[in-house]
């Protein structure tokens, strides 16, 4: 941890104030280097309160993504978060940690943008990602698991962001398979999963993942009112985006860490019972390819499930699912 964070994560332990001294001697720097930090702190926005009976206070945090205040306010995780950078601009998240991966970093980094230029979806669509409304991250990992076996990655995100999102605001999302998190129909989350492998051996995946946070109804362009919406204009309140950042890469470290100890179908049932594709009829679109049919169940790769028309059971990894009135 960095001396910011660690100052961070003492000011956030202790509501009533903590020392100069008490901070010098914790992080093993002289008084006026801790000083000299916490000027650095207030000057990124932290309203830090100081006073000779209380010592230093936090008093409100600023509406940004903050590398050294996202690690503070995480603490341990297994394997997601334990490095993460915070970009005032990119042109795609998973650009970035693409470069990273072939630098040869670690799995489990994470880069967040406060804004994307060229945020893109599947099938080269298009993400609007604007200034501080959202998060917009990607998550490198080097999974032991075959090609075919990355769908539970995709699957468990939408489940730990499910129950980040819930935990946080309290809100219920609707998951639709495979990469969409939605409330009232309208979608607040979208998963990109991008894998670099060889025929039977995963090198990377990035998890690139969108939420829409802060962003009032006509905010979003015209041709996504909609289709989108975001968790303050469901909630009625601004969100903090930090808190739902260290939430969601909690969750997400927990369920990677479900998955890599062979426990998906523990994943595939909590999935499941948030999902609004099972038991519907629904189409999907593989390609050129049609597909119509009611959709059953995943299988033990997160793959779905679809019983047709004729009553064969397709197993569907990709492609768009739209469900059928
Ligand atoms: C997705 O694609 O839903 C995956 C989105 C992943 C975005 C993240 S942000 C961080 C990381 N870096 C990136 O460059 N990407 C990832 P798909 O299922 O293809 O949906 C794309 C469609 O969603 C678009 O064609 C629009 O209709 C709609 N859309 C675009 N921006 C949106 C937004 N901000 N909120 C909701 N819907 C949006």
């Amino acid at each position: 941890m960095t001396t910011d964070a660690k100052i961070l994560s003492a000011l956030r332990a202790n509501d009533d104030g903590v020392s100069g001294a008490q901070l010098a001697e914790q992080l093993g720097i002289s008084r006026a280097a801790v000083w000299a930090r916490i000027d650095e702190l207030r000057k990124l926005g932290y309203d830090i309160a100081a006073s000779p009976h209380f010592g230093y206070r936090l008093v409100s945090a600023p509406d940004v993504l903050h590398a050294d205040d996202l690690l503070a306010r995480l603490g341990e995780t297994k394997v997601i978060g334990r490095d993460i950078r915070v970009f005032e601009e990119t042109t795609s998240t998973n650009d970035v940690i693409e470069k990273l991966a072939r630098d040869g970093v670690k799995e489990g980094a994470v880069v967040f943008a406060e804004s994307q230029t060229k945020g893109r979806g599947r099938l080269g669509r298009k993400w609007v990602s604007p200034t501080r409304k959202g998060l917009w991250f990607s998550v490198l990992l080097r999974p032991e698991l075959s090609p075919q076996e990355t769908t539970q990655l995709t699957v468990a995100s939408a489940t730990a962001l499910r129950r980040a999102i819930k935990n946080v605001t309290g809100l219920l999302t609707d998951i639709k398979w495979p990469n969409d998190l939605l409330i009232g129909g309208k979608k607040v989350v979208g998963i990109l999963t991008e894998m670099s492998a060889e025929v039977d051996r995963v090198r990377h995946i990035i998890l690139g993942i969108g939420v829409d946070v802060n962003q009032d109804a006509p905010e979003f362009p015209v041709e996504l009112r909609k289709i989108a919406t975001s968790l303050k204009a469901e909630a009625g309140e601004q969100i903090s985006r930090a808190e739902l950042a260290t939430e969601m890469l909690r969750q997400l470290d927990a369920d990677y860490a479900r998955i890599c100890s062979g426990k998906f179908s523990l994943v595939a049932d909590e999935w499941e019972a948030g999902c609004a594709t099972i038991g519907k009829n629904v189409s999907v679109q593989m390609g050129t390819r049609l597909i119509r049919g009611c959709a059953e169940a995943l299988d033990d790769d997160g793959a779905l499930l679809v019983r047709t028309e004729h009553g064969h059971l397709e197993r569907v990894i990709g492609g768009d699912v739209t469900l059928e009135k």
